[in-house]
């Protein structure tokens, strides 16, 4: 009898697990857009199409390699806008004996999985997503007997496992970490890169016009979508990336640019998040660019670490530890989100940036989401759900399983140091040195309090002020906490009192947030 593969929309590889337990003569592909998918949180246009024109394309690929494929649109008359919903229908319209699915890549979707098979006493082959260097059991395996996870000693154990950029035993290059030569700034007049993008098509076209007319209301625009839906496309994109920017991928990571978005970042995260690139091969390319003396040892080590140890670590935090890590709020952050997160109406040149950044591409580069829109949902002391969804809307690579550990985790330490031992907490200083933002700027990133006090600084020194007993005895914070102890008390009262109403003004409105009217 016909098994159902259901392929989900950010499982677009020929090679995923469920396509290779089928028998494509006896069996059927099924792939469902549906209104749930994209309302759960009000996602990025730009992410919608991407998914969902990237699913069309996928299905052709999927016909032409000879598989039957069952695939629902979004407009279909009797679509019931739910996972669930369309499977049910989907067996009885094929009278389908069980269905196949790869293990999906957020638990909320397992969860749902699980329920419907229960209730329909539904046969589910489950199967592994091999398209990782490692499995949620080998990383629980890891973690067992350590009292403290750190990605450093995870990666380390991966490339030696995997063989990636090792000399036998020993890491190449003598050292398993380059990122103390990662944090160069970007020179004031040296000219910034133009990045390869991907007109639409007639399908891609098709799906924006569906996207324009279903979800108006939804955040960002439409206009220039250059994301790649194809592999062949999203193949070009890497190769692009390895022959003309890995090679200054290392010393510019951390750097942040007015008007310059992507710098020599990958810009590849959507394609490996959905299938449409292999992380793989994706290393192996950057790999092979190191020996053939193409790319420096910092740039290739540091592209290689997010890949193979920060991706991977995150996911294995995620698998491990959910559900019960989305709940933690270690520092009791309890604000709403200000408006300007969604609007990017702000005084803030910095803020104001990566906002019109994210609007117009559904994309920021690591050290704006984590120094900027993270650090300061930290500092604000945003509650960690309203932050957490907005990072799942915003972005066009973001999926709960890498957004959720990298902004609970990472960036507002809701999970109390799993992640990271130390908030990444920072002043203006910090994004003064990494940019050329504070020069455009009203405020001034040196001072604390005052008319012309920089948020980010006043908020640091707020954050330090109201976490001062949870971080006085922490090894790493010793600096800021002494620092934070010789302040006047008035001055620690003006602080706090800016900042409170800093607070007020950016929450006084509601604007925004796209979520609310669904
Ligand atoms: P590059 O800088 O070129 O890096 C190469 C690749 O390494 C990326 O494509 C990505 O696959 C991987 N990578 C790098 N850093 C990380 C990381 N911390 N975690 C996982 N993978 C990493 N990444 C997502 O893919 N989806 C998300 O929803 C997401 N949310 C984030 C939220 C916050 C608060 C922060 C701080 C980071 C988040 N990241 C997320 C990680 C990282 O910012 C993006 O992967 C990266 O910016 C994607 O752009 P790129 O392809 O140009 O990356
Ligand atoms: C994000 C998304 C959207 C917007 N729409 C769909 C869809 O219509 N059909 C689909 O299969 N997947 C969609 N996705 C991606 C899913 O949300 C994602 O596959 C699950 O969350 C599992 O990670
Ligand atoms: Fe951002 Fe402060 Fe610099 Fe302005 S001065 S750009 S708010 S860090």
């Amino acid at each position: 009898m016909t098994r159902l593969a259901v392929i989900l929309g950010d499982q677009l590889s020929l090679d995923i697990g469920a396509l290779q337990a089928i028998d494509p003569a006896r069996d059927v592909v099924l792939m469902m857009e549906v209104m749930d998918e994209a309302t759960y949180v009000a996602h990025h246009k730009q992410k919608i199409v991407l998914i969902l024109s990237g699913m069309r394309h996928f299905a052709e690929e999927l016909r032409a390699a000879g598989y039957t494929v069952d695939y629902v649109r979004l407009d279909d008359a009797a679509n019931s806008g739910s996972f669930s919903g369309e499977i049910e229908r989907a067996v009885k319209r094929h009278r389908a004996a069980g269905i196949v699915v790869t293990h999906p890549g957020e638990h909320r979707v397992l969860a749902d999985l699980h329920a419907l098979a229960s209730e329909m006493d539904l046969s589910v082959e489950w199967v592994e997503d091999t398209r990782f260097f490692s499995t949620p059991s080998q990383f629980a395996a890891w973690a067992a007997p350590r009292r403290e996870l750190r990605m450093e000693f995870f990666y380390r154990q991966m490339r030696a496992a995997t063989g990636l950029l090792m000399d036998g035993a020993k890491p190449a290059g003598g050292q398993w970490n380059f990122d103390a030569a990662n944090r160069k700034a970007w020179p004031r007049h040296r000219a910034v890169p133009e990045r390869r993008r991907f007109p639409p098509d007639a399908i891609t076209q098709s799906v924006i016009d569906l996207v324009e007319r279903r979800f108006p209301h939804h955040f960002g625009t439409l206009d220039g979508f250059g994301w790649a839906v194809t592999h062949a496309d999203a193949e070009r994109a890497l190769e692009d990336f390895i022959a003309h920017h890995l090679p200054c991928f290392g010393d510019y990571q951390d750097a942040m640019r007015a008007g310059a978005p992507f710098l020599h970042h990958g810009l590849i995260s959507p394609y490996l998040n959905i299938g449409l690139l292999d992380p793989r091969r994706a290393c192996a390319l950057a790999e092979r660019a190191y020996r053939q003396g193409v790319a420096p040892i910092n740039a290739v080590e540091g592209f290689i670490r997010q890949i193979l140890g920060w991706r991977e670590y995150v996911r294995g935090v995620y698998w491990h530890l959910m559900p019960g890590y989305a709940e933690g709020n270690a520092l009791g952050a309890d604000q709403k989100l200000p408006a300007f997160y969604w609007d990017g109406e702000t005084d803030m040149a910095c803020v104001r940036d990566v906002i019109g950044t994210i609007r117009r591409h559904g994309y920021a580069h690591h050290i704006q989401r984590l120094m900027v829109t993270g650090n300061l949902a930290l500092l604000w002391g945003v509650r960690p759900a309203e932050i957490e969804a907005w990072y799942l809307a915003v972005f066009v690579d973001a999926f709960d399983w890498v957004e959720l550990p990298n902004t609970h985790g990472m960036a507002i330490h809701a999970d109390g140091g799993v992640m990271a031992s130390k908030p990444y907490a920072a002043s203006g200083a910090y994004i003064d040195r990494m940019s050329n933002y504070c020069r455009g700027c009203r405020y001034d990133p040196s001072q604390r309090h005052g008319k012309d006090a920089c948020p980010m600084t006043l908020l640091y020194w707020d954050f330090l002020d109201r976490h001062e007993t949870r971080f006085a005895a922490h090894p790493r914070m010793k600096l800021v906490m002494d620092a934070l102890a010789r302040l006047p008390s008035d001055v620690r009262q003006a602080i706090r009192a800016e900042a409170a109403a800093l607070r007020r003004a950016g929450t006084d409105r509601s604007a925004g947030d796209p979520s609310a009217a669904l």
